[in-house]
């Protein structure tokens, strides 16, 4: 079979599982997904990330058809400008309504969003927590710095008390989130915790998230080096850290003892705290959607979309 994309048949995803080669295809390479030289600033934690979103697409044969790249706005959400794929870069706190609607208008692809502690959290926070309960299902990598990098150095909603910056010149006085807490309460079934210094962790968190058949979040470590360095040190063996992962005997199925890890003061624990198997939106729609269908079999799209009108006027 020719290996074009325009030939490609479009492939539905089963549930739960990532989308799978159709047939023999050279995966993409960092040559073929690096769009551009990123603009951080050099020893940015987010060149890590967005090499191992390489590396994950290379791993896993994702081709372009398969994926696409959603953020919002701030260092970290400039992702998709540096992946040669299809994506976009959207409004400041915005990236999960639009993943949700790609999420949901197009079951045979992944939707990986990526953004920062401000974009999840301040603007975004109540996005974050309705996509979390509706379990839409798409991979979300929080690349947390503890700071407003973008706009150079104001409290961020995870920002510990004590930390100087524009917006507290005298220190932060309000309590952080917990992003684990955080995701776990409000309803996410998928949640983990990663570094951006321990590549191989990365990886293997975004695959597993990507697998999970729902909403997925990462929050994932990221050093600004401009505006907060060092903020991680006490997570980073290299610096004299700990990395400690997620006990061997702990239940991942078990709601209350992720949110008792995730109480656990930094540096914390590292790899999956939680994951449950809940109905995804996705499926819901589909239902109520082929339920309806039967209901005007025969009739084109634009013929539905017409009656749809007509009840309205
Ligand atoms: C509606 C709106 N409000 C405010 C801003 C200004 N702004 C841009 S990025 C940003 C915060 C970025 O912080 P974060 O999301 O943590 O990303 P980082 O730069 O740290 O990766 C803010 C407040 C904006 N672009 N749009
Ligand atoms: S300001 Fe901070 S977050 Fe932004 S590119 Fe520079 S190091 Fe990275
Ligand atoms: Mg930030």
């Amino acid at each position: 079979m020719s290996a074009t994309s325009m030939e490609t048949p479009r492939q539905t995803t089963v549930a739960g599982a990532a989308p799978a080669a159709p047939f023999d295809r050279k995966p993409l390479t960092k040559k073929d997904l690096a769009a551009d030289q990123p603009t951080w600033c050099p020893g940015c934690g987010d060149f890590s990330v967005l090499a191992l979103y390489f590396k994950l697409i290379e791993k896993r044969k994702l081709w372009h058809e398969r994926i696409t790249t959603v953020a919002g706005i701030g260092c970290s959400s400039r992702f998709p400008y540096f992946v040669q794929g299809h994506g976009v870069h959207f409004i400041h706190g915005r990236a999960l309504p639009f993943a949700s609607g790609v999420s949901l208008a197009r079951p045979d692809l992944h939707v990986f969003a990526f953004g920062g502690d401000g974009d999840a959290f301040s603007i975004g926070g109540n996005h974050f927590n309705h996509t979390a309960r509706k379990n839409i299902k798409m991979t979300y990598v929080v690349m947390d710095n503890w700071v407003y990098g973008l706009t150079k150095k104001q409290t961020s909603p995870t920002s510990p008390i004590g930390f100087k910056s524009k917006t507290d010149q005298w220190g932060a006085l309000d309590r952080p989130i917990n992003p684990m807490k955080q995701a776990i309460s409000a309803g996410a079934t998928f949640v983990a915790r990663t570094t951006h210094t321990n590549p191989s962790h990365v990886l293997q968190m975004m695959e597993a998230a990507m697998d999970h058949d729902g909403f997925s979040f990462i929050e994932c470590l990221s050093e600004c080096v401009e505006f907060y360095e060092g903020a991680f040190d006490a997570s980073n063996p290299r610096k004299g850290g700990a990395f400690n992962l997620v006990p061997e005997d702990h239940d991942v199925t078990n709601e209350m003892a992720a949110y008792k890890l995730a109480d656990v003061g930094f540096p914390g624990h590292f790899g999956v705290f939680y994951k449950s198997s809940q109905p995804t939106k996705n499926a819901n729609e589909a239902k109520v959607s082929a339920k309806l269908r039967e209901k005007v079999a025969g009739l084109k799209d634009w013929q539905i979309l017409q009656k749809n009108f007509d009840l309205l006027k």
